[in-house]
């Protein structure tokens, strides 16, 4: 049955915390300390980790699906194994996040049904389509390229179980980032119409992948509590910034145009200024109404009655190894 709440304990107000208490959690995070899962925390806290750690998984999941779907089509069998491995990958890092969330008192099977029954969120880069080969290419330079960027200070997060599964999780992006530019690359120095491909990739996904990094920190609801409690370590426009900084050099590079007329080199800043974000597209994709978000759901739907088997035939071992354990 589909839960319709974050958690069944989400259902409850938060309480009224001891004044005491929290001014010592707090100290505890002001030193750089780590919070684990048998220390008390807030349970604000707990909740703002849930829904993050929740929403991170679900999208590492539904991630799997746009590049997933290019699998069959990779056009060599080098490119086949690497999207393979890549693809497996964010499996894992969906798995490993579950199992941190689990640290935190909710089950993965509730978290994974609210995922089917629409009632969490994952991120909206993953409601778009992947169209030609060269979107695999865009999606590994700029989607992980983003997930980086926003990853890697989550290493320092203050709950040891994420910041430790952020650690694995990020050198296996930096390597899909890497892979991802080699294939444009690889279609930048080829035919003009691969090289099409590629710019068509890029402003398909451009915009999109900025919005990765959420609201602007004006209309961020969470961001002043969450780098306080430094689970968020930079504001969701800072990274937005340091992403546009990295990626506009390789995308010169490459030969290919940013899509984006506002686009200029601020010589006194030292940054790239971009033009205004279409936060109307993004908060249509939140609803459920990006081009593939109504697929995409549909397809983890069907992959999880599909893999009951699977999950059946899972719990049967363990309760008999169970069984013999006791008759031992
Ligand atoms: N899409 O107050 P805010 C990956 C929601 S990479 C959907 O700024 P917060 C991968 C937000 O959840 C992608 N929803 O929130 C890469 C909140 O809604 P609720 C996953 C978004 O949490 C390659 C509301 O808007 N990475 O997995 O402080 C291949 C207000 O936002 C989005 C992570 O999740 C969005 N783009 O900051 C395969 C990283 N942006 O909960 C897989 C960890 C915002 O109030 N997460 N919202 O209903 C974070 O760092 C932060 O949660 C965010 C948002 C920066 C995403």
């Amino acid at each position: 049955m589909y839960t319709q709440a974050l958690n069944t304990r989400d259902l409850q107000p938060v309480q009224k915390e001891d004044p005491e208490r929290l001014a010592r959690f707090q100290a505890k995070i002001d030193a750089e300390q780590k919070i684990e899962p048998n220390d008390w925390m807030p349970e604000a806290y707990r909740r703002t980790l849930i829904r993050q750690i929740a929403q991170h998984a679900h999208s590492e999941i539904v991630g799997m699906l746009p590049e997933g779907n290019w699998i069959t089509r990779a056009p060599s069998l080098r490119r086949k194994a690497t999207l393979l491995a890549k693809v497996q990958d964010e499996a894992g890092h969906g798995l490993y996040l579950y199992a941190a969330a689990e640290t935190l008192g909710v089950s993965r099977e509730e978290l994974v049904d609210q995922l089917l029954a629409g009632t969490a969120k994952y991120s909206s880069i993953f409601n778009y389509p992947t169209l030609t080969w060269a979107d695999i290419g865009a999606i590994g330079w700029l989607v992980d390229g983003a997930a980086i960027m926003n990853q890697v200070p989550l290493q320092r997060c203050s709950y040891g179980p994420y910041a430790r599964a952020m650690v694995r999780i990020c050198k296996e992006e930096s390597f899909h980032q890497r892979q991802g530019y080699e294939i444009m690359l690889t279609l930048c120095r080829g035919t003009l119409e691969q090289k099409a491909m590629a710019q068509d990739a890029l402003d398909r996904f451009w915009w999109p992948a900025l919005m990765m990094f959420g609201p602007s920190d004006k209309d961020s609801v969470h961001t002043a509590q969450a780098m306080a409690w430094k689970i968020k370590r930079f504001t969701n426009d800072e990274l937005r910034q340091k992403f546009v900084d990295a990626t506009v050099p390789q995308a010169h590079y490459l030969g290919l145009t940013i899509p984006d007329p506002d686009l200029r080199f601020n010589e006194a800043t030292g940054h790239w200024e971009f033009g205004e974000i279409d936060w109307q597209e993004f908060q249509e994709v939140l609803r459920g109404n990006g081009p593939c978000n109504r697929q995409r759901m549909k397809q983890r739907r069907q992959a999880h009655t599909e893999g009951a088997w699977v999950r059946e035939a899972a719990a049967a071992y363990a309760e008999k190894r169970k069984a013999r354990a006791a008759a031992a």
